[in-house]
């Protein structure tokens, strides 16, 4: 169904500014746009959500633990290409024209009788808090992924913002958190508070238990092969910082190499950098193409007897662009190096298997994957960790001390000095348990659906222009708009209760790589929605239209 784009008796852009006509042409090229792909998935009731609380007694489970299903490869058809917008007069100026990309927004079909494979396997004691562990005899009965039903497990998207509904497109920065991680963190302080491993007493039990369970649900999350391989750490940047300054101290020397990417995050950089100018090692970056993507001959160039360790994004923070990571270990490992791989952006939107990686460290956050800020975590392979000294010295970490020696134990405890974030680490399993209940490949395929629609529709905004287009690509969109500075857009997103980063992202040289200091970034999670990209576009063409542009 197409609708006509009516003719403007004031051209926009040519004539005086009109926000109502602008809203209203918006509304109307909305309309026109053949659908939101999300609306073709099957709707969970109105009252369901997919909240697993996680913890005992608690009122808000879920109806069952089928898996869920949406619109897959296969399964995902576009309709023809007579119902993109229209052509018209309108506005010729300033209206969006007809989609530059191959892809088409259009309702998409899900063939009922598929389902996705339950992602959750049965876990030891998962029972005791009515989690989702796959249910025998489900796993046919496919349930949709419906995000407006996981909307209502985030009670912070139901906030107003400047009396305007919320619109949180600030994902990359940090996540929101189901109420099941709410209610997880309350129900430890409330019944299991208490220090850990250090006392006989009923709460250190607890609290000791939910605090290995958690260590355990990551293991599982990541596909370590056991919780040893497991060390909790703050977020990423302390991963990346315990590594170079315990690992690299110690193995990098003179004249050895460090190799990362353009594409890299301050976190991945500045430690490297000060590892190399304490021993007088060399930084070397590989480079990456127009799209954002790493130029993987120039990346092996680089490559060589002096390479000690290289250490990656496996998806960039302010492109979007996701790493061939894999590929980029093996070719790090042929020639001998050691690879961390920053798992802070990729955590949240696709499966991680770091043995599949093979890669020697991976590093996450908690905070952006629905957990609580402070808690992240180290996967490092376990005879590595364990011939590396400890980087920091305290209780917890010891199995014998004296004033002439320590002994140190094994990893992980030997990395977790002195009192830990218990009740985080615990939020951190219990946001893990949200995410496999709905299923990681299941939340990739949901937002490679809304990240088409969202780049076909900014790529409609005049003056718009989105930096980082790899062909592999999670939900970034990076843009600047002509004629306005990225914080001016972001305080006017604002205005709209539109929550976007505007600013270098903590990235600066990967921008500058492309000419700019500073973006505007939308990035998306599994609870935005094709409204939340409406809301977006529209905002920005009124801010054009405000400056009679
Ligand atoms: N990027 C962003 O808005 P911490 O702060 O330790 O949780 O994560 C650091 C970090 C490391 N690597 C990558 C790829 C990242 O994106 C980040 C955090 C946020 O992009 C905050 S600057």
């Amino acid at each position: 169904m197409t609708t006509a784009i009516p003719t403007a008796s004031t051209p926009l852009g040519v004539g005086l500014p009109d926000p109502e006509l602008i809203a209203r042409l918006a509304n109307e090229l909305f309309a026109a746009l053949p659908g939101h792909p999300q609306d073709a998935l099957p709707k969970a009731p109105a009252e369901e959500t997919f909240n697993a609380s996680g913890v005992p007694g608690a009122q808000v489970f879920p109806a069952d633990s089928g898996p869920f299903a949406v619109p897959g490869e296969a399964q995902l058809r576009a309709l023809p290409a007579s119902l993109a917008v229209p052509q018209g007069p309108v506005g010729a100026a300033e209206l969006p024209g007809t989609p530059k990309l191959p892809y088409i927004p259009g309702f998409y079909f899900l063939d009922q009788g598929q389902s996705v494979p339950a992602t959750n396997p049965a876990v030891p004691g998962a029972h005791a808090f009515g989690l989702g562990d796959g249910v025998p005899g489900l796993e046919t009965d496919a349930r949709p992924f419906d995000p407006h039903a996981v909307r209502r497990d985030f009670p912070i998207l139901s906030e107003q913002v400047h009396g305007k509904p919320l619109v949180w497109l600030d994902n990359g920065a940090t996540t929101q958190k189901p109420q099941s991680v709410i209610d997880r963190l309350s129900y430890y302080y409330a019944h299991e508070n208490s220090n850990i491993h250090r006392a006989a007493h009923e709460l250190a039990a607890r609290s000791t238990d939910a605090y290995e369970g958690a260590r355990e649900k990551v293991r599982r999350f990541v596909n370590a092969p056991s919780p040893r391989n497991i060390v909790f750490v703050r977020g990423s940047t302390e991963g990346i910082n315990l590594v170079a300054k315990s690992w690299g101290h110690r193995n990098v020397g003179k004249d050895d190499e460090v190799v990362i990417t353009w594409l890299e995050h301050h976190a991945n950089i500045v430690p490297w950098q000060q590892l190399c100018a304490e021993k007088g090692a060399i930084l070397r970056v590989a480079p990456v193409d127009d799209r954002g993507q790493v130029i993987l001959e120039e990346y092996e160039k680089l490559l060589g007897p002096r390479t000690r360790i290289v250490s990656l994004t496996h998806v960039s923070n302010a492109l979007g662009t996701i790493t061939p990571a894999r590929e980029m270990v093996a070719m790090a490992h042929r020639h001998g190096a050691r690879v961390l791989v920053d798992g802070a952006q990729s955590v949240p939107h696709k499966r991680i298997d770091v043995q599949d990686l093979d890669c020697d460290w991976f590093v996450f956050s908690g905070h952006k994957m629905f957990a609580p800020t402070g808690i992240g975590a180290v996967y490092g392979k376990e005879d590595l960790l364990n011939e590396t000294p400890p980087w920091q010295g305290g209780g917890n970490m010891i199995v014998d001390v004296t004033f002439e020696k320590t002994v140190y134990q094994p990893a992980p405890a030997r990395f977790e000095a002195g009192t830990g974030n218990i009740a985080d680490a615990v939020g951190l399993g219990a946001a893990i348990d949200y995410l496999e209940r709905i299923g990681m490949e299941n939340i990739s395929r949901y937002e490679h659906v809304l990240l088409e629609y969202a780049t076909e529709l900014l790529n409609r905004v005049p003056g718009l222009r989105i930096y980082g287009t790899a062909r592999e690509k999670a939900g970034v969109l990076s843009f600047t708009l002509a004629g306005f500075e990225s914080e001016e857009v972001g305080k006017a997103l604002d205005r709209e209760g539109i929550a976007v980063r505007a600013g270098h992202h903590c990235a600066q040289p990967i921008l500058r790589r492309f000419g700019v200091e500073t973006t505007v970034r939308a990035s998306l999670a599994l609870y935005n929605t094709c409204e939340d990209i409406d809301a977006l576009v529209a905002a920005l063409l009124n801010i054009r239209s405000e400056r009679g542009g």
